[in-house]
Order: structure tokens, then C-alpha cells, then sequence
């Protein structure tokens, strides 16, 4: 399964196709504008999470709720692109208009300056349209239609906040279902209610100080089947693609799974998971803290994956930069923004990681219908059961 994706934060949509998806799989929009609403959410956003309101039209692929096996085709729209209409115009538009006015300031931290000097571009909108955040709404649609896939076969994803700045939310074992729902309901999509207080706090301060805030997200997919991904080469280890989708999410800066980084300071033996059998259940581990994988394959254990997102770069506290035209160094000139966007990332998160563990599925399981993946996937588990 592969996806493309296309369009400017403020040109007229976002597309994206979506190929080698099996038929029969139940498909409409709603599920997918569930995840589409739960990614405008969160304590934090800019003024423009007010002007979307995100729907996907699905336009291909999709016939009476199925899909049928052909490339999925969705769009979704950019409300606030009324407003750029000039600017983003296809065609070119008169010298000395509106339209023709460049960005030239290239903003600390952004994709602005390397991307301007590389496909050499003065006006550097051409790069920020594209390298916006605002393409992770199509990322999260694609997301949403893996996820569809994956819960025809009982597994299961959720998210939580874990750290905004400087506040750190405490840990809780919660079942699966508990913590999709609380943190359905907390602006900052946390569990511990202390630090979802202390978090709103820190965001309103970094807010009133022109700054901005990131943070780490945890994410939890539990049902995986043993055995998926694999060993024997390189670019087929799961966690490894799974790492590159997460730090490839607009400002992600690291990943990690199970205990991560803290693997560094602790002794094997407190590192490692010892392996049980049980009659009946089979095999199984006596704890968790590889986070679902070992040689690059799923253990049957819950996949958990960290992603830290660093502060959003745009800041009205501006920082140095130079001006590409005259070299002069100027502040950073401000735009309209978001001073904390973790938990929106959150949400971002489980879809990119739903969409590996789903391709992974279909390499492993793959066939052109549900009803062919059904058997391929209930006869591996029986060989599994008999081992
Ligand atoms: C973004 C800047 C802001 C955010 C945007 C990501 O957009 P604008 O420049 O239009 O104010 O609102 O995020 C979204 C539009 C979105 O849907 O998440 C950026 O520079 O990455």
C-alpha cells in the first residue's frame, strides 16, 4: 500500500491517493471526519483552526460504502483559501499586485531558507505553502481509512499527551478503551488531571509571552499480531518504519518505543522482557518495555511509540534572521499561529503509525479482498496457536 499526497495550506484543497487497499473494506466519510475533528481539537490552536472545518470527500475507489480495489481518491478543503485566492492564483497575476508581494524573510526554524535556496525560489511561500502543517490533515484521512482496516481485525489505537514543555503528566495502566475516552475528553489529551491543568497554564503563559510550546506524545496500538514486519532485511524492521513516519510529522524531532531512551542508563536485566507460556494463551511476555517489537517484528505485545514535537517555530517573540534579498538581518516578522499544537500531534500521530502498522498487515496477510485477508490472517493465527 503506498499514498501521495498534494496541496498548499492556503491553495483551494488538499488530495491524496491511496493505493493497494483490498475491496470490500467498509468505507465512508465519517469515520474519517471523526479523526479529521479530533486533529482541530486541542487547547492551543490559532485563529485558523477556526476557519476549518475539515470534511473529506472520498472521489474514488469507494462504491456503496465498499471500497472496491481501485486507487481511494479524497479531498479535503481549504475554507480559508477565499482569502488567498490572488496570492495562490494559478496563473500569474499583474507586477506590483497584492499577489506578487514575496516573503522574503526567511523564519528560524522553518523549511523556509533551505528549501528557497534548493529548488531556488525568492519567494519563499513557495516553500512554506507545502511544507505547512496543514498537510497533516491528509495525512490523518489516509490514517483513518488504515484504521478502518485494522479494526476489522480487533486492533485497536490510542493517544495520549505525556509531557507539554515543562510539565510532565504521570504515568497510569489504563485499558485501552479508558484511555481513549479520557483523553477524548481533556483539551490537552492527558490522563492526569493535575498536569492537565498546569499544562492549560503553561500554554496561556507561552501565549501571553509570544513563545510557543512542545511536548511528547505517546502512542498505543494494542491487537497487533505477533510476527509482523521482519528481521531479514533492513527496510522491512516495522519499528524502524514506524520511526521514520513519526519523525517525519511536520516539527517531530525524535521517537522511541517501549522505555526508549532510558534503555541507555538501565542494566540488561531490567531492560529485557522474559519470556511465558501459558496453556491456552500461549506465548507471551512478562512485561513491555521493548514496546511491541524485537528484531524489527511485532511481539504480540502493544506497539508503544513516543514522538516529541519541538515548540512551533513560528513565534510573535521574533527571532534573528536575514533578509534574503538585501542580507540584512531583521527579527523574524510575525504570522498568525499556534502556540502549542501537541495535541493536535497526538491525533496526527496514531494516524501515520496506523497507516505503517496497516501496510505492514497487508504485506504479511495481503490479498485484493477482506474476505481473502480474513483467511490468510485466521490460518496464520491457527499456525501460531499450533506452534
Ligand atoms: C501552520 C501555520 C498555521 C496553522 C497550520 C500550520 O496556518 P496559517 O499559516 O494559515 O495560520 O494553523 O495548521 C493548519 C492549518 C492545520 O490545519 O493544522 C504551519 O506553518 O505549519
Amino acid at each position: 500500500m503506498r499514498y501521495l499526497t498534494a496541496g498548499e495550506t492556503h491553495g483551494p484543497q488538499l488530495t491524496a491517493i491511496v493505493e493497494g487497499l483490498p475491496s470490500n473494506l467498509p468505507l465512508t466519510g465519517e469515520p474519517i471526519n471523526e479523526q479529521l475533528a479530533r486533529r482541530q481539537k486541542g487547547h492551543g490552536r490559532g485563529k485558523r483552526m477556526q476557519i476549518e472545518k475539515d470534511t473529506a470527500q472520498l472521489v474514488g475507489g469507494v462504491r456503496h460504502g465498499k471500497t472496491t480495489g481501485a486507487p481511494v481518491a479524497l479531498v479535503v478543503e481549504n475554507k480559508d483559501w477565499k482569502a488567498w485566492t490572488t496570492v495562490m492564483s494559478i496563473e500569474d497575476v499583474e507586477e506590483g499586485s497584492e499577489g506578487k508581494r514575496r516573503v522574503n524573510r526567511p523564519r528560524p526554524g522553518h523549511a523556509d531558507l533551505n528549501g528557497g535556496l534548493k529548488y531556488n525560489q525568492r519567494d519563499l511561500r513557495n516553500i512554506l505553502e507545502r511544507s505547512s502543517a496543514r498537510e497533516t490533515t491528509v495525512r490523518v484521512a489516509v490514517g483513518a481509512i488504515a484504521r478502518q482496516f485494522l479494526a476489522q481485525f480487533g486492533i485497536k489505537i490510542a493517544g495520549q499527551v505525556i509531557r507539554i514543555g515543562e510539565i510532565v503528566a504521570k504515568r497510569q495502566e489504563l485499558p485501552i478503551d479508558d484511555l481513549i475516552r479520557i483523553t477524548e475528553e481533556s483539551p490537552v489529551r492527558v490522563v492526569d488531571k493535575e498536569a492537565e491543568a498546569l499544562m492549560i497554564a503553561a500554554i496561556d503563559q507561552a501565549k501571553a509571552d509570544g513563545d510557543t510550546l512542545g511536548g511528547i506524545v505517546e502512542v498505543i496500538v494494542e491487537g497487533v499480531p505477533v510476527g509482523l514486519g521482519s528481521h531479514v532485511q533492513w527496510d522491512r524492521k516495522l519499528d524502524g518504519r514506524i520511526a521514520q513516519a513519526v519523525v517525519s510529522i511536520q516539527a517531530f524531532k525524535g521517537v522511541e518505543f517501549g522505555i526508549g531512551f532510558e534503555a541507555a542508563e538501565r542494566r540488561g536485566s531490567k531492560v529485557h522482557d522474559e519470556i511465558l507460556y501459558e496453556e491456552g494463551h500461549g506465548f507471551r511476555r512478562g512485561s513491555n518495555r521493548a514496546g511491541g517489537f524485537e528484531g524489527g517484528m511485532t511481539t504480540g505485545e502493544p506497539i508503544v511509540v513516543r514522538g516529541v514535537m519541538k515548540p512551533i517555530s513560528t513565534l510573535y517573540k521574533p527571532l534573528a534572521s536575514v533578509d534574503i534579498d538585501t542580507k540584512e538581518a531583521f527579527s523574524a516578522q510575525v504570522e498568525r499561529s499556534d502556540t502549542c499544537a501537541v495535541p493536535a500531534a497526538g491525533v496526527i500521530m496514531e494516524n501515520v503509525v496506523a497507516w505503517e502498522v496497516a501496510r505492514a498487515f497487508m504485506e504479511k496477510f495481503g490479498g485484493d479482498s477482506m474476505e481473502e485477508i480474513r483467511a490468510n490472517y485466521d490460518n496464520y493465527l491457527a499456525q501460531v496457536g499450533r506452534y
